[in-house]
């Protein structure tokens, strides 16, 4: 009997074709999330799951999933499984990552510009018929933003989208600095970027990038205290967890001139972000399309496939986050 395979949402079609050669496969086709008590009930005969990053892999649904042996998380940051738990129990984890590391940066720096130059205003200020009506073509303080080309970049994390997001800072011949739990020499010489301590790097920087996984560590790392670090007439982009930055903090920020401005794409609570965010001109939204390309989600969706395909050949899946889980006991 071919094992199954239960993934959450509907991914790519070329990733559930190639799952097809190998399991049987069932998709939550339904376009909201699967409801808690509806996924508990679908594990339960699974040996693979394909996971989002909005479903708790917990140790609730690996005791209703007795036959579960590898999850597959559609994303490349995997704070929504329980990885400890789940390498106890012998269970793989696997994630997404290189795929759509571009995607990401590009996305990043889309949040960036926009904010810098105020374009969702800038937008609403034509649709609304702002324009038109007050019968200014052109004025020379009209919609003023802030220079991009030749200011100083943050960047707080730097693995491969930080990385990716500081290679694209050389283009517009910006100062990059960054900070990590550890310095990377050989890094900082290729993308001849300086270390620095976060709150010399939130000081310093005309443009902030959140990039670091949601770890213990870095949870609400952005806080009263470091957005007032910040220059008055720096931007804060947010493109790594929502849980990262203390909203209520951030929103005076706003608010209150601490920073300039902010463009996010996560959010302490998805999909219930902070209302107070939408009275506010200088921040830009966007509802945690980082990686949303056609092909990083192809990517994706094919990445998911050939970790669940290898690990039922035998072989190591290619992108295995918990490599302990292999000297773990298969039980029974
Ligand atoms: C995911 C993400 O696209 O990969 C991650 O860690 O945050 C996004 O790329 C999205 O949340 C799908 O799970």
């Amino acid at each position: 009997m071919r094992p199954k395979v239960f993934i959450t949402r509907a991914i790519p079609e070329n990733g559930i074709e190639l799952l097809r050669e190998h399991f049987e496969v069932e998709v939550w086709e339904d376009e909201h999330e699967i409801p808690r008590e509806v996924l508990l009930k679908k594990v339960r005969d699974v040996d693979a799951l394909v996971t989002m990053l909005s479903e708790r892999m917990d140790a609730e649904v690996f005791d209703s999933a007795p036959r579960l042996r590898i999850v597959a998380n559609y994303a490349v940051g995997y704070d929504n499984i329980d990885v400890e738990e789940a390498t106890r129990r012998g269970i793989y984890v696997t994630n997404t990552p290189d795929v759509l590391t571009n995607a990401t940066a590009d996305f990043a720096w889309t949040l960036l510009l926009a904010a810098a130059r105020r374009l969702i205003e800038a937008d609403g200020f034509i649709r609304s018929g702002e324009w038109k009506k007050r019968g200014i073509a052109w004025h020379p303080r009209m919609l003023l933003g802030h220079d991009v080309y030749g200011k100083t970049i943050g960047i707080v994390g730097f693995g491969r989208i930080g990385q990716a997001i500081a290679r694209r800072a050389g283009g517009f011949g910006m100062r990059i600095l960054y900070s990590s739990r550890a310095r990377k020499p050989e890094v900082e010489k290729e993308l001849n970027a300086e270390f620095r301590p976060l709150d010399e790097l939130l000081r310093e920087s005309d443009f902030v990038v959140l990039a670091v996984p949601l770890t213990k560590e870095t949870h609400r790392m952005i806080g009263e205290r470091e957005l007032k670090l910040m220059k008055p007439t720096a931007i804060l982009v947010n493109i790594a967890r929502g849980k990262v930055v203390d909203t209520e903090a951030l929103v005076k920020a706003l608010k209150e001139g601490w920073i300039a401005g902010a463009g996010l794409d996560v959010y302490e609570e998805e999909p219930y972000y902070h209302e107070e965010l939408f009275s506010l001109d200088n921040v830009v939204l966007a509802p945690h399309i980082g990686s949303a390309t056609h092909g990083a989600r192809e990517g994706m969706a094919e990445l998911v496939a050939r970790n669940l395909i290898a690990f039922k050949n035998g072989e190591v899946p290619p992108t295995l986050v918990n490599r302990e889980v292999m000297k773990v006991k298969e039980p029974g």
